[in-house]
């Protein structure tokens, strides 16, 4: 051995004893993917807080397997081809799971990365029913789907509202444009048909031509399925173009900072989301430490982000295994106390209850409806 290969032995050493740090090779790597940065980063940030919450845990506990948790982030932008990018990354550097994408137009190409890389994948936000309707035996989630969502918004606008003029615009995305056609197709089990129907682009700024046109058709509700940036703007737009109409969407407008910036013009907006997380007395623990680190209230997908990687990383410590096929069983076959309560998946990685709800942005705030 020579000299300068002794030295960097005598370093190696030095770093571990020390500083306690595990070397990188030692670790245990767990994805971490969504929109981390960009316009919808604010969904982004609440995957992360949710998985270092929960890695910061399991660390002060030991790890697992002996291996500190390390994660790897992944910031696809919620841009599909940057989620395969993503995803390849995270097989190449040997990741045990995924937690992620946000976006379901990420977590469906990227689920077919982690497919084929045997990958592990649990989304704690990624709604459209195709995410786990193609037979993929490495595929969860832990919220709820579109079709579900899609009935509860068109229940409302029916029942609740007491209205048939809706019109439906959605922003041309794989949730976007799927809610809405869930919602369509639960509005047509009514008889409603909708008065105007049509995509915008994401990105653009003004949307004041297609609500011109969509306000001719004299609707008394507004279904949007997108997200909060675009929400923003054509909440605000077509109150300033006198528009009455009902705006009312899913859980991708559940975001502070849609109230935030859109502000009076978001009064009376409705939502559909999962009840009151304040309320499931499991998810105290989690809104409190999140409180204590980040000085701030939890997001609409923190918790579910938190519960997704303590499924993933128990499921390995169960299994003592990092082999996908063993994980994805001891997944499925496991009744889960989490952080949201009772958990368990059917066959699909579907959960098998996820109750949807209206909420109303009122002074300020969303509501949860009775
Ligand atoms: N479910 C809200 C937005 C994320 C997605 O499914 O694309």
């Amino acid at each position: 051995m020579r000299w300068s290969q002794v030295w960097f032995l005598i370093a190696g050493v030095v770093i571990v004893l020390g500083t306690g740090k595990v070397p990188e090779a030692d670790a245990m790597k767990l994805g971490v993917a969504g929109p981390l940065t960009g316009d919808q980063g604010a969904f982004g940030q609440e995957i992360k807080n949710g998985t270092l919450i929960a890695v910061e845990e399991w660390n002060a506990k030991g790890g697992l397997l002996g291996k500190k948790i390390e994660i790897v982030w992944g910031d696809d932008q919620h841009d599909p081809k940057q989620a395969v990018a993503v995803a390849n990354k995270f097989v190449n550097e040997g990741v045990v799971g995924v937690i992620g994408h946000f976006n379901s137009s990420c977590s469906i190409p990227a689920s077919t990365i982690y497919h084929d890389g045997k990958v592990i994948q649990i989304t704690p936000a990624s709604t459209n029913p195709q995410f786990t309707e193609r037979g993929l035996w490495n595929v969860f989630r832990a919220c709820g789907r579109d079709d579900q969502q899609g009935s509860v918004a068109a229940a409302f606008i029916v029942k609740k509202l007491r209205k048939s003029r809706v019109a439906v615009l959605h922003d041309k995305t794989t949730y976007g444009q799927g809610l809405a056609d869930e919602t369509v197709k639960a509005l047509e089990r009514t008889k409603v048909k909708p008065v105007y129907y049509g995509g915008i682009t994401q990105g653009d700024k003004d949307y004041r031509p297609v609500l011109t046109a969509v306000k001719q058709k004299n609707p008394e509700v507004l279904f949007y399925g997108g997200i909060h940036p675009e929400a923003i703007l054509l909440t605000k737009q077509m109150r300033e173009l006198g528009m009455k109409a009902a705006f009312v969407s899913g859980d991708g407008v559940w975001q502070k900072e849609y109230i935030e910036i859109a502000g009076k013009a978001a009064e009376g907006a409705f939502v559909t989301f999962t009840p009151d997380q304040m309320k499931i007395k499991e998810a105290h623990g989690v809104i409190r430490r999140h409180k204590e680190k980040f000085g701030s209230d939890v997001g609409a997908y923190t918790v579910y982000s938190y519960v997704a990687a303590n499924i993933l990383l128990d499921a390995i410590a169960a299994t003592k295994s990092t082999e996908g096929t063993k994980i994805a069983d001891h997944i499925r076959k496991t009744k889960w106390n989490t952080a949201l309560g009772t958990i368990q998946f059917d066959k699909k990685g579907d959960v098998l209850v996820s109750p949807y709800v209206v909420w109303e942005v009122r002074d300020g705030k969303f509501v949860e409806l009775p």
